[in-house]
Parts: structure tokens; sequence; C-alpha cells
């Protein structure tokens, strides 16, 4: 039986909260926010240090200074809890963001007061728009030299007057900040002090949550976490009623299956630690463990009355990779996860927490695993070869949907940075690649921003070829837009592959004389085999050759006379750059001590009869 109480009087019981996620384009100071707020809020005692962007706590996000999974804390201010989610900038994230801002009453929009509004601002201000959430505007970075903090106030407005924003939403606060000095003001003409505008900012606008404590329990689970003693753990926000430590719920899933369980640990945020607590209610985040199956977006709901909250909907995947069991002549020599079964236990357990993801197992020990860009699956890659697995990966293909009986592509906005010298040949290369230029501005810094709307498939290796184009002095970004009818045939690499015939261990002395005919991925005494890939041809059209031939074999002096030998340090690529460099007919081979890319065929035979297939087909 459930007491009646007034809820008035309760309202004043119940804890002071605010939740609050913070949004951006890539770098624009988030997490290093974070860090700020932590810190002044005297959520840490004075002897705890506070490391530099605390809440990029993984290997990899501290390796690329970047956030690749959204991470909450607490912190106490006054009177209140501030429940902070920080969020990933980063396009190929943005299914992180989608699904916080569900869980929270109130967004801080980070807007870099020299880049002003980039792809990625536009995304998660729309999402957040949409969810009728009002922004607390946070012009950062206005130390830096070339701010111009009032003409990026004024990109924001438009921006939100684009998004059909409504008339509250457009009265946006806004502050001026640096995150890394630790300081934000209302006016440009304030002293630099500290975070307090910002903390009161908060406070003032960002509304209570709307739950009732008294009402039946609904939490909905945003992220998952796994304890070695206790499992799984889904962290949840409170919409209504309570939680309490020990009783009994039941988990409702997206599809409507029920089952019952009980909350055998709850836990709560405070700074960068988590506490163990009896009892939480609706408005509050917490952390709960019980519930074997627990996944994103299941409600743990009343066991009485079990009502679900909607299930999560977020933006579909648009470009897939198919992951497949390594079956070169290497294979298994280098990993400890090799088989078919070992790779489909782990991608399926990636996509129980990754509602951004989805894998479909494609028979012949492949499987199709898809995501918002080649960043995020080229991620998870990186993950997988860390922990000891070895596969094969094929090139990036977007992903195609049928509308009225249309072909539909990922269509993405592509903003682009660069010293004017280069405008035309980046114009050019974007036009082969069926790019439509939408607006071109001089920027204070002597560079030029072009905007243009570009099929997804058109930008598939097309950032290193920019790099190249621009001397390493352009910088793109890009993010979704929406899909559009395909668009027909995009240009792709032009340049060959330079091909191993043979097995065995790369000589200095024949690298020296393959380094005229392109550029080189390998160094002496790489281990090659017959089909697979050691350069880029200088030229179109694939080129076989020999990197085994030495002299060593017949004279024992040559081999010293290899060290002597001057060889241009080879083009060592990451896994996405691979990726990206690949064609339909080669693979990236992904092993934790290597990446290579090989031709799919590896025999020459296979490989032209392939090609003259695929000519024939592509003729009829
Ligand atoms: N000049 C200047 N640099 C800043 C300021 N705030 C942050 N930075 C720097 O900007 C870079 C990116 O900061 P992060 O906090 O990682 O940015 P982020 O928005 O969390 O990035 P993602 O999570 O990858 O989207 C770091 O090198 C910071 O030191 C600032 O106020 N001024
Ligand atoms: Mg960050």
């Amino acid at each position: 039986m459930r007491a009646i109480t007034n809820n008035s009087q309760d309202r004043k019981n119940m804890q002071k909260i605010k939740n609050i996620a913070v949004i951006a384009h890539v770098d624009h100071g988030k997490t290093t926010l974070v860090d700020g707020l932590l810190q002044q809020s005297g959520t840490f005692e004075d002897h705890q240090e506070l490391e530099e962007r605390a809440m990029d706590n993984n290997d990899i996000e501290k390796e690329r200074g970047i956030t690749i999974l959204s991470k909450n804390t607490a912190i106490t201010y006054g009177d209140h809890k501030i429940n902070i989610i920080d969020t990933p900038g980063h396009a190929d994230f943005g299914g992180e963001v989608e699904r916080v801002l569900k869980m929270v009453d109130g967004v801080l929009l980070l807007v870099d007061a020299q880049e002003g509004v980039m792809p990625q601002t536009k995304f998660v201000l729309k999402k957040a728009i949409e969810l009728g959430l009002k922004p607390i505007v946070v012009v950062n970075k206005i130390d830096k030299p070339a701010a111009e903090p009032e003409r990026v106030v004024d990109e924001v407005f438009d921006l939100l007057v684009a998004l059909d924003a409504d008339d509250e939403q457009l009265e946006f606060p806004v502050l001026y900040a640096a995150a890394r000095d630790g300081y934000a003001k209302w006016d440009l003409s304030d002293e630099n002090e500290n975070l307090t505008p910002l903390f009161e900012a908060i406070i003032e606008h960002v509304p209570y949550p709307k739950g009732d404590a008294q009402e039946y329990t609904q939490a909905q689970v945003f992220t998952l976490d796994y304890d070695n003693f206790v499992g799984r753990i889904g962290i949840t926000r409170i919409f209504n009623g309570k939680v309490k430590k020990g009783g009994e719920y039941t988990l409702v899933k997206a599809d409507g299956e029920k089952s019952k369980s009980r909350i055998s640990k709850l836990i709560g945020f405070k700074g960068l630690e988590r506490i163990e607590i009896d009892e939480a209610e609706a408005g509050d985040i917490v952390a709960i463990a019980g519930f074997n199956d627990i996944d994103v977006g299941d409600t743990v709901a009343d066991a009485s009355n079990p009502l679900p909250l909607d299930p999560l909907h977020i933006e579909e995947p648009t470009l897939s990779v198919i992951f497949s069991v390594n079956d070169g002549p290497l294979a298994g020599t280098e990993g400890k996860h090799v088989t078919s079964n070992k790779i489909r236990e782990r991608l399926e357990k990636e996509m129980e927490t990754n509602i951004a993801m989805k894998m479909e197992p494609l028979g012949d020990a492949s499987f199709k695993v898809s995501g918002r860009g080649e960043l995020q699956i080229g991620i998870l890659a990186e993950n997988m070869r860390r922990e000891g697995f070895e596969f094969l990966l094929a090139r990036p293909e977007v992903v195609i949907k049928e509308e009225n009986g249309v072909r539909m592509e990922p269509f993405e906005h592509l903003v682009v940075d660069v010293p004017e010298e280069f405008q035309g040949t980046v114009i050019e290369k974007l036009g082969k690649r069926k790019a439509e230029m939408t607006s071109m501005t001089p920027m204070p810094d002597g560079t030029v921003r072009i905007e243009f709307e570009i099929p997804a498939r058109g930008l598939i290796g097309f950032r290193s070829e920019f790099l190249t184009d621009t001397k390493g002095e352009g910088v793109m970004n890009h993010s979704f837009l929406e899909y559009r009818p395909y668009t027909g045939t995009v240009e792709s690499r032009t340049q060959g592959a330079l091909i191993s015939m043979d097995n065995g261990e790369a000589v200095a002395f024949s690298l020296y004389n393959l380094q005229a005919r392109g550029v080189l991925f390998i160094k002496p005494q790489a281990k090659v085999y017959n089909g697979m890939v050691i350069g880029e041809s200088a030229r179109p059209g694939d080129l076989e050759v020999n990197p085994l031939k030495g002299k060593q074999l017949t004279n024992m002096r040559s081999a010293g006379a290899d060290d002597a030998i001057k060889l241009v340090p080879p083009r060592e690529m990451t896994l996405e750059q691979a990726m990206e460099w690949i064609e339909d007919d080669e693979l990236v081979e992904v092993t934790p001590e290597n990446i290579r890319i090989r031709k799919k065929h590896l025999d020459p035979a296979a490989r032209r009869r392939a090609a003259r297939d695929k000519k024939n087909a592509a003729a009829s």
C-alpha cells in the first residue's frame, strides 16, 4: 500500500538537485570545465590532488586526449547537489550525447571563443532543443589571442533561430569563461575570478527535476558499468519514486519483458568517488547493482506496479565495417583470441553497452559492425587488439536505406578551415567527392572557413588526402546531417598498392630500391607475405614487388652494408587510417602487435580473376 502524502510538503524535503550535461564540439573544453567545477565546488579535500581532465579515465581517452564515453559525477554547491554528465564532442560518439540528454534538466553548451559554432555544436544543440532543454551558453577559451566572443554569441543565436528554438530557449544566459584557468564571468569587462558565476547560473537557470518521490518507482538506465564483485551495474536517473538497497523491483526491458530482482548494492556519486548508499529518490542519478541482465534503456520499476519509461531512441548507425577471422599466413602468431566464437562474444558484449552500435553475424566467420563513423568502430577495434584479439577489417561502407522505393545515403555537414592558398585544391578535390559548397567565410587568422554538404561516402579516405594537400595546416570537422537520395559513384583512392609477391622478412636493400615506386608502409625485418600490401604506389594500378630480394644470401658482408642504407621512414598508419586507406578488394589485418594491409585474395591468380569478375559485373 502506498502512503498518501501531501505532495508540496514532500517536495520541500526532497534534496535540492540539478542535473546537467556539458555538451560541445570536440575539444571546446568540456572535460576541463568539469575539472574546474569539481575543484571549486569544495567536493575535494584540500590534500586531494585532481588529475588533469580527471573524467577522461580510460586508457584510450588519456592517450588521445578526447572523451569517448559520457560519464557522470556529482558535486555539492551550497545546499544543492549538482549531477554533471560530461559528454564526448567527437561526432562519432554523438550517440552518447543523445542518450544522456534525456537524463538531465539543463545543458551547458560550450563554444570555443575562436572556433565558434562547429558541426558538432549544431548536432548536440539540435538534440537538446528538440528535448525542450534551455541551454546555458558558455563561451570558453576567451583567453585565446584570436578569441571573438561576441561573434560567437551571435553565431549561437543564429543557430538557435535556425533550429526553431522557442522564445524561452532564445533567451539563453551567456557566460564568458576560460575553463583551463578556472573562471567564468557574466560580462567580458568583469574581473577573472572563479567559477562562482557559473555555479550560480546553474542554480538559477536549470529547472529542478520534475519527478515525484511518492509515486511508483521509475528509473531509467543510461550507462552500464561492471564490477567484479557485484556484476553488472546500471547507472540510472530516477524519474519517480525511490530506490532502496535490498528492495525488490521489476526490470522492464525495451521489448516489454519483465523480471524481478533485489537491489544488492546502491551506489551514489560524489566527486570522482562512488559511495554506498541505502536510498535515493526521484531526481537523482545513482548506480544500481543486482540485476544480471540490466541494459541501457531498461526501466527499474515498482515490483507491484511496473510502469516502463519510453525506451531510448537514438539515431541509427550510418557506417559499417565487416570484422572477420584472420585467415592470413601469420594468423594466430600474435594474438590470443582468434576464433570466430571469441570475436562474436566480444562484439556481442560491446553491443549490450553501446546502443549506438549494431552487430549482425554474416555467417562465414564474419560480422557486420555498424556505428557512427570510423573513429567509433576504430576504437572498438583498438580496444579489442589491446585485449589480445586478432581479426580482419574490411573497407568502411555507408549504411544505405530504402525510403519509399528510393535509395538513400547519409550526408554529412563538413567544415574545413584552410589557409587561403589551399582553398582551390580542397574545393576541387571535394567536388570530385560530390560535395556541395554552402558557404565560405574569411576568418580573422587568415584562413578561410568553407562549409559543405557531402555524402558520407565521399569522406571515406578524404582526411589523409586533405592533410597532404594542406601541408597539415587544414582542419576538418564533420557531423551527420540527414539521409538523402543516393548520388552515384564517388571518387576514391587513385593510387595503386605495392603488393608483396613472397613470404618472409623484408630486406633493407630491396626496400631501398622500392622507395622510388611509392610510399612504403614497412621497415626492414618486417614480416611480409604474398598478397600483403607494403606500400602505396606512386601511380594508379597495383604493382607486385619483391621486398625480400637481398644480397645477404650470397654475400655475408651485405648484411652489414644493409645498416648503412638510408631509408625514408615508412608511413605508419593507425588503425583508422588503414581502414580509410583500403579499397574494396583489400583488408586490414589487426593483431595486438601489428596493423597490416593485405589483398582480400592473397593469391595473384585469384586476385586477377576477382578483378575481372567485378569488371564484367559492372559492365553488364
Ligand atoms: N586556451 C585555452 N585552452 C583550453 C581552455 N579550456 C580547455 N582548453 C584546452 O583545450 C583542450 C581540450 O580540452 P578538453 O577539456 O579535453 O575538451 P573536451 O571538450 O572535453 O574534448 P572532447 O571530450 O574530446 O570533446 C585541452 O588541451 C585543454 O587544455 C581554455 O579556457 N583556454
Ligand atoms: Mg572531454
